[in-house]
Parts: structure tokens; sequence; C-alpha cells
């Protein structure tokens, strides 16, 4: 064991005046600090199996050492985190990168940890060594049967290990799509694209989602088959209720205005959950809250407004993931940077006087409409997000705790300086 409790408490005993003080301003508005403690307490993120480990480009890859070498290593490394924010008490995998051996070996490894299975995702936008036919041209959209039969066979294999490891939801995302005019014809591959999921939504256990999950370009440069909410929203529509739109935030094209996205979604009823990053340009799978933090904070301010309006609980109803991956950090400590910028986000939208904001909007209020926003979001809710960690029994500050218990050096001893995680 890396981290223990007893390292956790010292840490915290340490802090714990700073600490006090830092919450002593909240204190006064007691119903609402422990509202938003509780609730933040509640709300757990899921973390891909991907992330892990040092992500790269297509210009090169920079492993920094001891990272997972299998999925078992792969859901000790979740453990570590949520045992530091005790926020992290989900695992969202990968077929066919983290195939379980033994599942209910693997149930059990996670369970120890206070883990859950998110969604499974399937893979159709890479060829395996051993498949017989290629993606090259597609997957669930291919103009030849035989291809779309090997993606929904693999698609249903997913779902099967996803129902061993006690998981409820498959995200489907396909690089489908085409790269030059001509090569495609789009109402053709969107209904073959359906005619695919429908098959693998037959395939669905009754008490299971199917998320799809769109994205505006790359690895096709011309058309995506799911290429936008509107179209991710079509298939979800005609496929059926157990079918949902995923939203990753870095799958727009520039500008996009995706809390108004989120707001329509909810208000269908088929927001089925996000892939969390940021993004300067595309799709850069950055830190949450690196870049554009306000823009998380709207998105959060829609998703409280809007879940609240449906009497949806925060906690459970969606699907809320991290997808970012890239070259130049510990994984494990920007997964824990992209944690706390979703807590800080989510505790901010939970400060937002709704009441107020609606009568602001219903007088044209906009001046007021927008200081009710921005005094949320300029409103440091760290001692909050620190307070509910203490609470559910994690370290104050954990990135520090991470740096004190050189967690890093530990894993590099045990796994080997070059050490590379499975998968991507
Ligand atoms: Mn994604």
């Amino acid at each position: 064991m890396l981290l223990n409790s007893d390292q956790i408490a010292q840490h915290n005993e340490a802090r714990l005046a700073k600490h006090k003080q830092q919450l002593a301003p909240w204190t006064g508005e007691v119903d609402k600090t422990e509202a938003i403690i509780e609730k933040l307490m509640a709300y757990q993120v899921a973390i891909p199996s991907w992330a892990l480990g040092t992500g790269g480009t297509r210009f090169g890859r920079f492993p920094g050492g001891g990272e997972p070498r299998s999925l078992d290593e792969k859901i000790d490394d979740v453990g570590l985190l949520h045992a530091l924010n005790r926020s992290s008490g989900a695992i969202s995998l990968h077929i066919p990168w983290d195939i379980p051996a033994d599942a209910a070996a693997t149930r059990e490894r996670a369970a120890a940890l206070g883990l859950t299975f998110d969604a499974v995702n399937s893979n159709t936008f890479q060829d395996q060594a051993d498949q017989p036919e290629s993606y090259k041209f597609g997957s669930l959209q291919h103009v030849d049967a035989a291809v779309r039969q090997q993606a929904i066979d693999h698609n249903i294999e997913v779902i099967r290990h996803g129902v061993e490891l006690g998981s409820k939801s498959l995200t489907v995302w396909l690089s489908d799509g085409s790269c030059f005019p001509g090569q495609l014809n789009f109402r053709q591959a969107f209904q073959r694209t359906y005619e695919s999921l429908q098959a693998i939504y037959a395939a669905l256990p009754p008490d299971w989602k199917v998320f799809v999950e769109y994205k505006a370009f790359e690895p096709n440069f011309y058309s995506m088959t799911v290429g936008d909410w509107g179209s991710s929203l079509l298939y979800a529509q005609k496929l059926g209720p157990q079918a949902y739109t995923l939203v990753d935030l870095g799958h727009h094209l520039p500008n996009a205005n995706i809390e108004q996205i989120v707001s329509l979604l909810l208000m269908e009823g088929k927001l089925g959950g996000f892939h969390f990053n940021d993004s300067k340009y595309g799709d850069d799978d950055l830190t949450v809250g690196s870049i554009r933090p306000y823009q998380l904070f709207l998105i959060f301010n829609e998703l409280v407004e809007g879940m609240d309006a449906r009497g949806m609980n925060h906690a459970s109803d969606l699907g809320w993931m991290i997808d970012a991956s890239h070259n130049v950090k510990d994984p494990l400590e920007d997964l824990l940077q992209s944690v706390e910028a979703i807590q800080i986000a989510y505790a901010q939208a939970l400060l937002i006087d709704q009441a107020r904001l609606a009568d602001a909007r219903n007088a044209n209020d906009v001046v007021t409409a927008q200081e009710i926003l921005q005094d949320a979001f300029r409103t440091d809710v760290r001692p909050l997000v620190a307070e509910a960690r203490l609470r559910a029994g994690g370290a104050l500050a954990p990135l520090a705790l991470f740096r004190e218990q050189a967690i890093r050096q530990q894993l590099i001893g045990q796994r080997g300086a070059k050490a590379i995680a499975t998968g991507l």
C-alpha cells in the first residue's frame, strides 16, 4: 500500500488549523454550506483507464515511468486517486485494452478500493492484430456488411465484459466519416450506422444505457458520421429510451456554445453524460479547467439548473467521466487537478441563486443576471471542496500529499522507470 490512512490523517492534522481559518467565512451560512458539502461528498468522477499513462501526440510520446502495466495496476492507480480525494470512485475501461482475465477478481480488487465501473468503451477506430476486417474506411458505417458485423460483435462483446464488471453503460465513439468530398454518401453512411447501432442497442441489458459520443473532426477531416450533437441526438432518439448523447468538451468546433447544447439535451431527457477535458484549439485533451474555467462553470450552471428542473440526482443520473491525456505532466497529478476543477465548477454552480437569476431575466436586467453568475464564479469555493474531502476521509491537499509521500518515485520503484501503460 503506497498510502495509508495514518499518512492521510497526519497530513490533515498539519493543515487543519489553516483549513479551519479558510472555512470560517462559510460557517455563517450553515444551511447553504452544508448542502453544498453534502452534494460534493456524493459526487464521484470516473477516471478513464487510458489517462493513467502519459498520453502522446502523433509526433511522439514521452513516458514518465512507473506507469500501470496491467488492468490491475490501473485499478490500483485509480484507488490511489480515490484515497487522496474520495471523489474518484469509478473507473471507465476501454476494450480491448482492458479486458479482464478474471472479471470477478477484477471486480473484487476495485471494490476493495471503493471503486465501481462506469461506462465501458468500445474501440473500432483502430485495427487489432487478430481481426479479419479492417476499419480503415469506417466500422459501423462501412459499405461492407462483414466489417459492420465485426464492429457490432465487438460492441456486444464489450457489453458482455461490462456486465461481468457491474458496469451499466456503453460508450460508442466512432471515428467513422470521410476525408475527402465524394468519398461517402452521407445519407447512406448515416443509415448503415443507425442500423448497426440498432443491433448493438438490441443487445443492451434492460438497465443499461448506450452513450453516442459525437466529434466534429479528426481522424476524418471532411465529414464525421456522428459529427455533432444534432446527429448524435438523432441516433439517440431513433434508437429508443436507453440511448443518450454523450458530450465530450473537446469535440466541438471552435467557440461552440457547449452550455447551450447541454441545456437542450437535458431538456429533452437525452443527455447521457460527459467526457471532461479542456482545449484551446481542438480535441486537445488538456486538464479540465486549465484553459476555460468559466465555460466549465457555465456548463455546470446549466447542469444544476436543468437537473433540478427534472428532479434528477446530480450524483447518479448522468455519467461523469474524464477524457484527457497528454504528454507533459504526471498523469496522476493531472487527474487530481482535473477532479478538483470539476468539483470547484460544480460547487460554484450550486452557489447560484437561481430564483434571483430568474427574476433578473424576467425583468430583462442583463447586468444583474451577469453579476449573479460572476459573483458565484469569482467565489473561492476551495475550502468547501477541501472540507468535503476531509469529511469523506480524503486529504485536505491531495496533490501536496502525493508529492510529500513521493508516490511517483514509489511507483517507479515498483514498476520500473520504463513501464509504459497498456492501451493508447
Ligand atoms: Mn471522449
